[in-house]
């Protein structure tokens, strides 16, 4: 799971976003990315820098969010070139 989703769907999106936007400046644990007992700065960082990442590929998330961007490119490079 990347750092910075904080709601648990596996991806950091905006959902994330506004959770801790709704959380600044609170206590509020869930939204506590780094830990440091405070919504502040120093987590909006932190998921910024992971924005749009997508976490285990094993739960199917990776994959969908790859369909708008570049699944174009990997069926290319994965189709068979002599059959
Ligand atoms: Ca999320
Ligand atoms: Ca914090």
């Amino acid at each position: 799971m990347p750092s910075g989703d904080i709601d648990g769907n596996n991806v950091v999106d905006l959902g994330d976003y506004f959770i801790l936007a709704g959380a600044w400046y609170a206590s509020n644990p869930a939204a506590d990315i780094d830990g440091s007992g405070w919504v502040d700065l120093e987590d909006y960082f932190l998921l910024s820098n992971h924005w749009q990442e997508a976490g285990d590929p094993r739960i199917g998330t990776l994959s969908r969010i790859a369909d708008g961007n570049s699944k174009k490119r990997v069926t290319t490079a994965q189709r068979p070139t002599a059959v």
